[in-house]
């Protein structure tokens, strides 16, 4: 686990509404310092503060900077920061004497990759026609 002291400053780059939120709440589970810097929607298309493409080319947010490093996708700021600063939230990998084997992992390690994928791979898109089709 990463020590305070030799842990490069943490930033959330934080756009109102939806998925930075996951992030927050992460940091705050985890107890881990970081700042905050807040982006706004443009009002008109809620797309994303153009200033949030000098972060991270994707232009979007959840961004987390860690020092000079960026890190976009909300499931890779969840695996890294977990793993530095929760790693008892992350599953065992594999099975007593399976290791590196095909097949070897453990189901709650399996289970585990498989929502992170999940969410953005399939939940995300019901969730989002859903929220279209019943906002008018
Ligand atoms: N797959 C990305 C999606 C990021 C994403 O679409 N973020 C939205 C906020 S919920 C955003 O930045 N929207 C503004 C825009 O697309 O300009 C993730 O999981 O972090």
């Amino acid at each position: 686990m990463s020590s305070e002291s030799e842990t490069p400053k943490i930033t959330l780059h934080w756009l109102e509404r939806w998925r930075s939120q996951r992030i927050l709440w992460l940091l705050e589970e985890l107890n881990v310092p970081y700042e905050i810097k807040r982006y706004k929607r443009d009002p008109k298309t809620s797309l994303a503060a153009p200033e949030l493409k000098e972060v991270h080319p994707l232009g979007k947010s959840p961004v987390v900077t860690i020092g000079d490093y960026a890190i976009a996708e909300s499931a890779l700021i969840v695996e890294y920061l977990s793993e530095h600063f929760g790693p008892a939230l992350i599953p065992a990998k594999w099975k007593p004497g399976c290791e590196g084997k095909v097949r070897g992992e453990t189901e709650e390690y399996m289970r585990y990759r498989y929502y992170m994928h999940y969410c953005e791979g399939s939940l995300m898109s019901l969730m989002l026609v859903s929220l279209v089709s019943n906002s008018s």
